[in-house]
């Protein structure tokens, strides 16, 4: 069987880059996996939220799950901090963690950067990811490219698991799309578009209206020459909205560099637009209105159970193999 585990933070307002490597994933592969999607708010929470804002961000990420059509008949959609075994196989996986390699971490390099004050809870947080994904016995796992350095570790602390207390845990492959796992800012094509950037031109948020959305394409910066061609290495922001264009619009690159062949950046750039405003209105209109439905109640206390059960099977395993006292089972 394939499982599917993975999740998008309530750390920010969502932006089209979550939504090109993660969420249109999640909408694809439900149709082949039996799949968990959740929101890691327990992740959230490694730098400072204000209470107010965690709260309406959590549902946020869930409404827009169902809201760009991930059917939650067919996929498991729950909060984290509802199914407490994430946390206690959290605490079990930090045993097995080493200082070393958990310092070698790019994100955290990145987030802890020039800060006065990190939490341990930063640190140690590739652990959380690894006990989220492992608790479900997951096979595959959809992210985008900023996370394959977590999912090495995820792997490698399971396999020095199961080696060291017996095969207890399925070791999980990352799945990271060609195109759109990368998103980068529309200000900057050096970094990635991030729902933590202070510049809001910098991103599209998925509840940007049209006209926002207009701007800030326009606004996107490109380069001097005229060309819409698909080169990362001389034309980063160029192909950066090419890469965006294929995400909304599901045409293959060399179809769009095609389309666009002598024709300068205005015609494609107001083209680009347009495709994802179309996309992303009636995922709004949806989202609007789910995010304070007693529905969206129930989805999320319905996906925390189907959830947990899994999670206290393979939680129990491990405290078994691990050693523990326990009565249940
Ligand atoms: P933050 O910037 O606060 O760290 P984030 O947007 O990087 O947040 P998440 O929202 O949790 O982090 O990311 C959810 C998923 O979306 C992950 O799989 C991540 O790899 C993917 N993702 C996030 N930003 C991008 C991007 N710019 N391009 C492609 N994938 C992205
Ligand atoms: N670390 C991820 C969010 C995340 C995740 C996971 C993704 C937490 N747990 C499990 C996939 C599977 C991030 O920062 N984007």
């Amino acid at each position: 069987m394939k499982r599917i585990l993975s999740g998008i933070k309530p750390s920010g307002d969502m932006n089209i880059g979550g939504y090109g490597g993660a969420l249109h994933q999640f909408v694809k592969l439900q149709h082949d996996y039996e799949c968990f999607f959740f929101v890691p708010d327990l992740h959230a929470v490694t730098v400072q939220q204000d209470p107010k804002e965690l709260h309406q961000r959590s549902r946020d990420i869930a409404a827009f799950y169902v809201a760009a059509g991930v059917d939650p008949k067919k996929a498991t959609i729950f909060l984290q901090s509802q199914v407490p075994a994430h946390a206690e196989l959290g605490w079990l996986m930090e045993t097995q963690a080493h200082f070393g390699e958990l310092s070698r971490m790019t994100q955290f390099k990145e987030k802890s950067d020039g800060k006065d004050i990190v939490s341990s809870a930063l640190f140690t947080y590739p652990v959380l990811m690894a006990a989220d994904i492992l608790v479900y016995q997951a096979t595959h796992v959809p992210v985008g490219e900023d996370q394959k350095q977590h999912l090495e570790l995820t792997r490698d602390l399971a396999m020095r698991f199961n080696s060291r207390f017996g095969t207890t845990f399925v070791i999980p492959e990352p799945i990271i799309q060609d195109t759109g796992s990368r998103i980068m800012g529309l200000d900057d094509p050096s970094k990635k578009m991030s729902k933590s950037n202070p510049i809001r031109n910098s991103y599209v948020l998925l509840l940007d209206s049209p006209d926002d959305i207009r701007k800030k394409f326009a606004r996107a910066v490109t380069d001097s020459e005229m060309n819409v061609r698909y080169d990362w290495d001389q034309k980063p922001a160029v192909s950066n909205l090419i890469e965006i264009y294929s995400v909304f619009s599901g045409d293959p690159l060399p179809t769009i560099e095609k389309r666009y062949e002598g024709q300068g950046y205005g015609a494609f750039k107001k083209d680009l637009a347009e495709i994802v405003v179309e996309k992303l209105i009636p995922i709004q209109d949806h989202y609007k209105q789910l995010v304070h439905s007693e529905e969206l109640n129930r989805i999320l206390k319905e996906g925390a159970a189907r959830a947990a059960e899994i999670a206290d099977h393979t939680l129990l395993s491990a405290k078994r193999a691990m050693g523990f006292v326990t009565f249940e089972g």
